[in-house]
């Protein structure tokens, strides 16, 4: 499985269907030789565009930018998506970039193919940043437009298959957007800084169009919407479910919600009707167990009202899954241990509940970003250093290591022994049976277990040799993984020092 289907470019081709441009789509993660493949290209290519968030994405567009002008110099490299657009400037300054599309591209990018293919200059085209002559320019920015409501993704122009994924509730899952933006700003996303707290929807039977398509086409049984908050307009998720429900096939689905419009605005009988029309899952990004970090990140939500999510999903038979982040600059390690006694509380109410629990990462564009540099970050000062920005790689100066190690001993034991439950952490990387089992007696047996469980329940973990040896565990099976089996990297690698 490659990942999620690339929205992105589906967006930009499906918008451009019908005018006189081809376009072809190459995913750097399915295309099997990208050098070969630039290789064939004849010399009347108009543009080449790369898209990237911020990380290692960056990296991956520069080798292949970098192989692009080395056969075309002359052709001109267009950045999108949201690296480039939260930082425009500095993006283009890289020599390997020629122009950055800002914001959504859909029409930006249209008006450009016309003004590159000679129909008006390029300071006449909105929303973009260009080079001339060494100057750089940056247009005036695009309104934001409903261009998403009746835009059709091109699915002819990628292979689908490659992007089917597996989720416990169906074997043949996708990833697909009702709608865009947000109405909040939490301090963390990069969101509100291009949709400024709207949120753009899609035309609803053209999204379910879209689904009848994706199940006869290719048995799609589940879909994940990544829209941004899902649950924005209560009436579209009615109407949403409504149709849904009648549709001769049964499809299963989660989505992501704010916590306080959730319960604001869906009262027992909506979440019936969700639950009846296929969802299986709801997360919430809970963030933390601390009424006052939610307030420093404005999350407008409370720790009260995750319990009370909890509970509501358990009640109507959909799974939570709760998203949260710590080490937040300015917070400290009390903090921790409250989120950590959150997710324990809410998993006392549903023991089925899943959870994420990440370090946070600054992103440029986004409102923490400004108190993170003020509290020690060293600003990546180009786009090399802005591919190393990643959950794995970032290491914030006021993370200290003692805070990553109990987030590590909460997340791969505390939590998940104490529970008793197959935690994400342990469904990844697989040891041979024998391996397996060797394993399962030396690190997972019921004296560890035992321990969790009484540490869980008298929130005591001090002398914290047993979390230790465990983590040696994970460390050897990450280790296996990665060296014998030759997996790329896994979850455990993501927390480690
Ligand atoms: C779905 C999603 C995911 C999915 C799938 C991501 C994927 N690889 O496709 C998953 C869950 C895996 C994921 C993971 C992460 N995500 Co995410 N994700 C999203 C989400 C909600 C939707 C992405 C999407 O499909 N958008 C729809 C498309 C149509 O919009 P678009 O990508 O912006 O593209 C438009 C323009 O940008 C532009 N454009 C884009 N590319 C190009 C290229 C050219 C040439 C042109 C002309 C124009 C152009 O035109 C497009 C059409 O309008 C976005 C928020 C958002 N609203 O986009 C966050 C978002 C992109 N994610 C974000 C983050 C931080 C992450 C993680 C790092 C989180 C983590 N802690 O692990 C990881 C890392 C992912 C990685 N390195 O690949 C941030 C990125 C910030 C940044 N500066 O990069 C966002 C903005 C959310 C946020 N909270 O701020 N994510
Ligand atoms: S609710 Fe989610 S999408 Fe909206 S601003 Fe907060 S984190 Fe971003």
């Amino acid at each position: 499985m490659a990942g999620r289907v690339p929205l992105s470019l589906l967006h930009l081709h499906g918008y451009l269907k019908g005018e006189d441009f081809r376009i072809r789509i190459v995913d750097e993660r399915t295309a099997p030789d990208i050098p070969a493949f630039i290789n064939s290209l004849g010399n009347d290519v108009l543009c080449f565009g790369i898209s990237s968030f911020t990380g290692i994405q960056i990296a991956n567009g520069l080798k292949i930018a970098a192989l692009l002008k080395a056969k075309f110099p002359r052709t001109p490299v267009i950045w999108g998506g949201w690296h480039p657009s939260s930082l425009p400037e500095q993006t283009l300054k890289h020599p390997l970039v020629d122009i950055v599309v800002r914001g959504p591209g859909e029409e930006t990018f249209r008006e450009l193919l016309h003004a590159l293919s000679g129909g008006k200059p390029l300071s006449e085209v909105k929303g973009i940043s260009y080079k001339l002559n060494g100057e750089l320019f940056h247009n005036p920015d695009r309104e934001l437009t409903g261009v998403l409501e009746k835009l059709r993704l091109s699915y002819d122009a990628i292979d689908v298959e490659k992007y089917i994924f597996k989720q416990p509730w169906g074997d043949r899952s996708i990833g697909i957007i009702m709608s865009l933006g947000c109405p909040f700003k939490c301090g963390f996303c990069a969101v509100a800084s291009v949709y400024k707290c709207r949120t753009f929807y899609r035309d609803l039977d053209l999204v379910l169009e879209e689904i009848d398509y994706l199940v006869d086409k290719h048995r799609i049984n589940a879909i994940i919407f990544d829209d941004d908050n899902f649950f924005v307009s209560s009436r579209r998720v009615r109407e949403f479910c409504e149709k849904l429900i009648n549709k001769p096939y049964k499809i299963a689905w989660d989505a992501g919600a704010h916590v306080g419009l959730l319960l604001k605005h869906y009262d027992d009988a909506a979440l019936k009707l969700i639950k009846d029309s296929g969802c299986r899952q709801l997360y919430i990004g809970a963030e933390s167990g601390s009424d006052e970090v939610l307030e420093l990140i404005d999350k407008k939500a409370t720790v009260a009202q995750t319990l009370e999510y909890v509970k509501k999903m358990k009640a109507i038979g959909i799974r939570s899954f709760l998203s949260t982040m710590a080490c937040l600059p300015g917070t400290s390690s009390e903090d921790i241990y409250m989120t950590m006694e959150m997710l324990l509380k809410c998993r006392d109410i549903d023991p089925d509940l899943r959870f994420r629990l990440f370090y946070y990462t600054p992103y440029p564009a986004t409102p923490l970003y400004a108190k993170a540099l003020e509290t020690g970050m060293k600003e990546p000062k180009g786009l090399e250093e802005w591919s190393q920005h990643t959950l794995r790689k970032f290491k914030a100066p006021w993370i200290k290591s003692s805070h990553r190690k109990q987030i590590r001993y909460f997340y791969f034991y505390y939590f998940p022994y104490s529970t008793g439950i197959k935690h994400e952490a342990f469904e990844i990387g697989l040891l041979n049976n024998i391996l397996k089992k060797l394993f399962r007696l030396v690190f997972e047996n019921i004296l560890l277990v035992k321990l969790a469980k009484w540490r869980t329940r008298n929130s005591n973990y001090k002398f914290q040799a047993d979390a230790f040896f465990v983590i040696q565990g994970q460390r050897l099976k990450s280790f296996y993984n990665h060296a014998v089996r030759k997996q790329a990297a896994d979850l455990f690698s993501d927390y480690e020092d």
